[in-house]
């Protein structure tokens, strides 16, 4: 019930609850069965004026529109990231999340979204990531290659509440970053959905998931988060963060060596 209140006046149906949205129906969603989002709530509102932005035509699925003025300012360092993972994964609610710093109820991507966040690091200082979150149905997996050509980091996320599809995700995880082109990239990997009961927790999600198997030369990290209630998800990327300046310098030290 802890969605309710967090979500209060609207109630979304999830996996683990059975309630549903007071104000009305907008739209299904085929794989959680029984979800249904209103119009009047304020996560509902935001996402109608998302979609009210790309019906006008704004280019590319973002919503830097809704953005608070100053957060693209010219002058921070702006990273590559891009959000793979299953299907249903979690992986636009976390994008949302990072984005709007709340909760918003989502529709499958069908393509991708991108968005500008920025990131507080160590402290005070902010980091611009450029955040792709790309379909993840099995159809769309193909196309994962090319958004993570010459990307700085991977943010792999799975539902930690959904044991059956773990294999599915191993495969796809190593399969992804044992690509020629993703050598050597860091991964995060979240462990999503945490507020609900069923998940597991991340050493067990680390074993499934065969993490400790991926390449020596590739920096890895598995963190707990929910993007309903948005725990872990900073210190997940603060430790993304971590990872691709090491890999920097690193890349950085070795070519110093060889001039
Ligand atoms: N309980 C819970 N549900 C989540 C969480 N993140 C996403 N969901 C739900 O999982 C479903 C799929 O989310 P979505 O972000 O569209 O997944 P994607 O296909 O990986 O982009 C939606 O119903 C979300 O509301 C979470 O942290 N906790
Ligand atoms: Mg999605």
């Amino acid at each position: 019930m802890r969605l309710k209140t967090f979500l209060s006046p609207c109630t979304f149906t999830t996996r683990t609850s059975a309630e549903r949205c007071v104000h009305g129906l907008e739209e299904d969603r085929d794989r959680v069965q029984g979800w249904r989002s209103c119009l009047t709530c304020r996560p509902c509102k935001k996402l109608q004026r998302i979609k009210a932005g790309r019906s006008r035509g704004i280019m590319g699925n973002h919503l830097s529109d809704l953005a608070p003025p100053g957060s693209l300012l010219p002058g921070f360092k702006c990273l590559h990231v891009v959000v793979i993972g299953l299907d249903s994964a979690g992986k636009t609610s976390l994008l949302y999340r990072l984005k709007l710093k709340e909760f918003v109820e989502t529709i499958p991507t069908k393509g991708f979204n991108t968005e500008k966040v920025k990131v507080s690091v160590g402290g005070s200082r902010a980091v611009t990531f450029h955040v792709w979150d790309v379909g993840g149905q099995e159809k769309l997996r193909p196309l994962w290659k090319s958004y993570t050509r010459r990307t700085d980091g991977l943010v792999f996320v799975v539902d930690a509440a959904e044991t059956e599809r773990m294999e599915e995700a191993k495969v796809e995880l190593h399969k992804i970053s044992r690509s020629s082109e993703n050598q050597g990239v860091p991964v995060l990997i979240l462990a999503n959905k945490q507020d609900l009961e069923t998940a597991l927790p991340v050493g067990q999600v680390e074993k499934l998931l065969g993490v400790q198997e991926l390449s020596a030369g590739t920096l890895h990290h598995v963190h707990s988060c929910s993007a309903v209630d948005g725990r872990g998800v900073q210190q997940g990327l603060e430790k993304l963060y971590d990872m691709i300046l090491r890999r920097k310098k690193t890349i950085k030290h070795s070519r110093g060596r060889r001039r």
